[in-house]
């Protein structure tokens, strides 16, 4: 097993893309164990084990989970100092810290509600009200079990998905005052704050390209950019090493 490793991950699953991009970046080599979550692969017994959220990802390291992408990529910059993606300065860690939480916080539900619209289409007969019950029934969280169900029967309601767009703008602007004058989130360096961040920015290139406009987010049209250049991105987003990943859909 490489380096003791483990990745549970989802091949579109954003979180998922922020750990393959640390993990790449630092080249750290690690066994991929894709889970189809249109599948509810995420609700198995075994995986709940090791995460009892049953959601990705998660990262097995020498037998002991850790879950939570921003707390895994913190992870593995502690376990694998090479190549680093943190700063020294401890006022500078606490501004990195603070993207993190933007990341899980503001951007992940960005994107939460407009995403799933797509994906759940693919989880059909999953969903079909003769099998939710036994789908609902496996999820731990009664907040991801409410969540699944509207999936499941009305969909997003109009005011969800207006909020999820206008977090998308909160996100675009908070990165282009960032980058403005400096090419990486905390400065002159690449740092875990862009890896939390670019999945996200991704994914609302896939969702609303038109908010990506170039005259009003010059800063965050350069960033992305220089991110998409990276060798890392590449291997992390166009995911290949796992005979799944041509199976499964990246968005
Ligand atoms: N805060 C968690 C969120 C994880 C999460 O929501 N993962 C999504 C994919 S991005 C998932 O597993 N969804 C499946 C589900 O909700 O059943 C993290 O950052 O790891």
């Amino acid at each position: 097993m490489a380096n003791g490793l483990v990745l549970y991950h989802g091949m579109a699953s954003t979180c998922s893309k922020k750990v393959r991009l640390a993990l790449y970046e630092k080249a750290v080599k690690f066994e991929s164990r894709l889970l189809d979550l249109q599948k509810f692969e995420q609700h198995t017994p075994e995986y709940l084990a090791l995460n009892p959220n049953g959601v990705v990802p998660t990262l097995v390291h020498g037998g002991r989970p850790v879950i939570e992408s921003s707390v895994i990529i913190e992870y593995i910059e502690a376990a694998f100092p090479q190549t680093p993606l943190a700063p020294a300065d401890p006022f500078a860690q606490a501004q990195m810290r603070l993207w993190l939480k933007f990341s899980d916080n503001v951007a992940y539900n960005a994107v939460y509600a407009p995403t799933w619209t797509i994906l759940s289409k693919r989880a059909g007969d999953q969903l079909s009200e003769g099998n939710l019950q036994n789908v609902l029934d496996r999820i731990p969280s009664k907040e991801r079990r409410d969540r699944w169900e509207t999936v499941a029967r009305e969909g997003f309601s109009e005011k969800e998905l207006d909020d999820a767009y206008a977090k998308m703008i909160q996100s675009l602007d908070k990165i282009e005052a960032a980058v403005a004058h400096m090419p990486w989130l905390l400065g002159e360096d690449y740092s875990l704050a862009d890896i939390a961040m670019i999945p996200f920015i991704d994914r609302i290139r896939n969702l609303r390209p038109e908010y990506l406009d170039i005259a009003r987010y010059p800063g965050v049209n350069r960033w992305e950019q220089a991110l998409r250049a990276r060798p890392a991105f590449d291997k992390a987003f166009n995911f290949r090493d796992d005979p799944r990943a041509a199976e499964l859909p990246n968005i």
